[in-house]
């Protein structure tokens, strides 16, 4: 401490300041020679300082010249300070108004510069075309650096929340955003791609399985939509898992409401899961079709839709045999075991091949309305996939039984009843192996290491399905547009809502911003007991009720103008959501409300000799005991956080569908939120294309101008003062000092770091957005 010179503080201070890569050696320095009291050893620090110094200089010059032959590569455009076009960040726009933030996305998208940031949020314009700018040397580039030294990018939006994670000890949570097609998925795989490689796993298989896991569960919850050639139809959180330090040691997915009903029908234009592809073209590769009862020369309905005739076309399809090869190696890198997978080949199997049960009438002397199996031969081959017995399974497709003043009495079930329970049993086999799949994954990348006390750190990525507006909207969409509803209530709480609560309590002065509140529209869903899903799973439990009268229940009840009922559409019901206004059909809502699964079929199933087939029956599956878990909130909780619990006996997907989002949200509550807004430049998945219009329409809807405007008078990033303390205190005292974590310390601290444009809250420190973008901001990053 005797050697410590103002001097030799300014210096130290510079090398601090100037340096990114090399802060953490000089602070180990010293750290090195404080902590251990060496005393006269300063001319050896001094040369190592300089040292580093110099080579701190000569990867500057790296640097800038690597910058500038990236960007001279991509289109001779340089990028320099001068350029009035390049706006990496649109919350520095001196002028603010939709067509000029349009105008600039156009510019930067025809120069290939899909990213921009508005702030601390990432735009990103969906290229259509594979771009060079995921290669190894853009992973190092990115790597620890300063946010205005690289161009926007989604591996800066993975360092920063690795960075944050470390340097702060806290959970993050990266939500990405956009609708259907705009590019959320690719964007969740390349924050994976960036974050295995910052998370530095200790062993390469980790790595490997981590970077596997997408594309495992996406084989199963993907499918080809009229929008997306590889739709998202279930919603994903996969949390990647780290030790205090930033190690990756595992990751866990969660999975939100499967589009089940996908597996016995596709919309026109539509496919079924890819994974049913994959295998029906695998088999026949391997000649094992036989074995799992398929055939090549009779596609099985479900993969037929009446559309599209796919019949052999699939089995000499090459990329699904590829892709088949690619799942069964996922399966095997994360640990799956053979007899694992062959279960699960078998239940696909036993899917495709009970799609080709069929029922016909049979006229009794007493019942006209009983059905019988045309094709036993089928019905066979499924009761042999999944291990039960034949005449029993017959049994429980044709008849129910029903309690009656305490007998049990066996009815006989109609032709369309029979056809149900068929594929009722499809649609509850794919859901629960899927459920399966993700458990076992889950299991298989648990990290070991972190027990009950010593929890880790995560970094969680949301990637649902997008916002949807087909020709025919139905009980599915509904579902998938109320969560993309209930996340951008969420980030405008963070952005908006929250963020101006702060400031006030902090008493800081600034503009409050208005912003479009999509609250009303969660009431119109959520609330109870009158919001459309409760009054949904009301109507539900009247046996009488119809699908007329739950649209009528519905024009009864819902006095708002985002709800109207449009003439002349039979079953027709409109809502005017965030993202604009959506036809729904109520036609089959009501079923697939209360998704039963019959009894019969359940016991049947339960008394399987296969292992799998019984689990997929018995075991509470996790995402049970997730939203079991959550408990009541206080009174006063914000509306839509987790509170509630459910009675499990009567669920139905609404009650279901309603406790998953509360469960993700309590997950994503508890981390610092990054946001990721994809952007769909055009409908006709065109690279080079950008639809203005079209393109205006997103950003009004997700308010873009406003967070720009925000973002450009706010002070985004803030740090209590004891934190920002502990932190920086060594660049305006002495290393063995201990300041008082007041304001006094943090504003001597900025003054003797030269710092301007921040602000002094009361509990917390901050800078505005134009500090955030010069070159020495420090605190940022690391
Ligand atoms: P989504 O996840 O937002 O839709 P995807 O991530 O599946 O959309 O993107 C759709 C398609 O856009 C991809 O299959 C790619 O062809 C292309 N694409 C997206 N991002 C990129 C990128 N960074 N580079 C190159 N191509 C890209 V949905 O899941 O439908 O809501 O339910
Ligand atoms: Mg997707």
């Amino acid at each position: 401490p005797e050697l410590w010179s103002d001097d030799f503080n300014d210096f130290i201070c510079k090398c601090l300041i100037k340096d990114f890569e090399l802060r953490p050696n000089v602070l180990d320095l010293l750290q090195h020679v404080f902590i251990k009291q060496i005393v006269g050893r300063e001319k050896i620090l001094q040369k190592q300082l300089i040292e580093l110094i110099d080579l701190n200089q000569q990867i500057g010059v790296i640097e800038k010249t690597r910058h500038e032959r990236i960007h001279t590569k991509r289109g001779g455009h340089m990028k320099t300070q001068t350029d009035p076009d390049e706006v990496d960040d649109l919350a520095t726009l001196e002028v603010l108004d939709e067509n000029i933030v349009a105008e600039k996305l156009q510019i930067r998208y025809g120069r290939d510069q899909i990213y921009t940031y508005v702030g601390d949020i990432l735009i990103a314009v969906n290229p259509f075309h594979k771009m060079e700018i995921y290669t190894p040397q853009y992973t190092k580039m990115y790597i620890g650096a300063k946010r205005t030294a690289n161009p926007p990018h989604i591996f800066a939006v993975a360092d920063v929340a690795y960075q944050s994670m470390v340097s702060y000890n806290t959970d993050q949570c990266i939500v990405i955003s956009g609708e259907s097609g705009a590019g959320k998925t690719e964007s969740a795989h390349l924050l994976v791609q960036q974050l295995t490689v910052l998370g530095k796993a200790n062993n390469q298989t980790l790595q490997e399985k981590i970077l596997l896991v997408n594309n495992l569960v996406e084989a199963f919850g993907n499918a080809c939509t009229v929008i997306n050639d590889n739709s998202s139809r279930f919603g994903k959180y996969l949390e990647m898992k780290f030790t205090c330090g930033g190690t990756v040691v595992g990751a866990q997915i969660s999975e939100y409401l499967l589009e089940k009903s996908r597996v016995i029908h596709q919309a026109v234009g539509e496919r079924n899961f890819h994974i049913f592809y994959y295998i029906y073209a695998g088999l026949a590769d391997r000649k094992k079709l036989a074995h799992y009862k398929l055939s090549d020369s009779k596609t099985p309905k479900y993969l037929c839709n009446e559309h599209i005739k796919l019949g052999p076309d699939i089995v000499s399809n090459t990329f699904y045999k590829e892709q088949f090869d690619a799942v069964e190696q996922c399966f095997k890198v994360i640990g799956f075991t053979l007899e694992e997978l062959g279960s699960v080949y078998s239940t696909l199997a036993a899917i495709l091949n009970s799609g080709d049960i069929e029922f016909s009438p049979v006229a009794t002397e007493h019942q006209t309305d009983k059905s019988d199996i045309t094709n036993i031969s089928v019905l066979d081959n499924v009761a042999s996939l999944l291990c039960i017995r034949s005449d029993e399974l017959q049994e429980a497709l044709t008849s129910h039984c029903v309690v009656a003043r305490g007998e049990t009495i066996v009815r006989p079930n109609t032709v369309e009843k029979a056809a149900e329970v068929r594929d009722a049993m499809g649609k509850a086999l794919y859901g629960r192996l899927f459920s399966w799949i993700v458990n076992r994954i889950n299991s298989l990348l648990r990290p070991d290491s972190i027990g009950e006390d010593d929890k880790g750190l995560n970094i969680g990525i949301l990637d649902i399905f997008g916002f949807e507006n087909f020709k025919k909207n139905s009980f599915e969409q509904l579902c998938i547009n109320i969560a993309n509803e209930q996340i951008q209530f969420y980030f405008n709480q963070h952005i908006f809502a929250w963020e101006q609560d702060e400031y006030l309590n902090e008493e800081v002065d600034a503009r409050m911003i208005e912003y479009e509140d999509n609250r009303p529209l969660l009431d119109l869903f959520l609330q109870k007991p009158m919001g459309m899903l409760s009054l949904l799973d009301e109507e539900s439990r009247f046996p009488q009720a119809t699908d007329q009268t739950l649209v009528e229940k519905f024009e009864d009840n819902l006095k708002t103008k985002s709800f109207w009922r449009p003439k002349r559409v039979d079953l027709g019901f409109g809502i005017h959501h965030y993202a604009g206004k959506v036809i729904y059909n109520a036609s089959g809502f009501l079923a697939k409300n209360r998704d039963m699964l019959p009894a019969d079929i359940v016991l049947l199933l339960r008394s399987s000799e296969n292992e799998l087939t019984r689990k997929l029956v018995t075991h509470p599956l996790t995402k049970t005991a997730s939203f079991l878990s959550v408990q009541p909130g206080e009174p006063g909780d914000t509306p839509y956080h987790p509170r509630e619990t459910t009675n499990m006996r009567t669920q139905t997907v609404a009650s279901y569908f309603r406790y998953s989002l509360m469960d993700l949200l309590s997950k994503m509550v508890a981390g610092q939120p990054h946001f990721v807004r994809c952007i769909k430049p055009n409908n006709d998945r065109q690279s080079n294309k950008f639809d203005r219009e079209k393109v205006l329409v997103q950003l009004r809807y997700t308010g873009v101008l406003e967070t720009a405007k925000i973002r450009r008078q706010g002070y985004s990033h803030r740090i209590l003062f004891a934190n920002f303390i502990k932190r920086y205190y060594i660049l305006a005292f002495h290393a063995h000092e201990e300041p008082a974590a007041t304001q006094e310390t943090c504003a001597a601290i900025m003054e003797k770091a030269k710092l301007e444009n921040w602000a002094m809250g009361k509990t917390k420190v901050s800078r505005d957005v134009s500090f955030y973008l010069t070159e020495c901001i420090i605190w940022l990053y690391v």
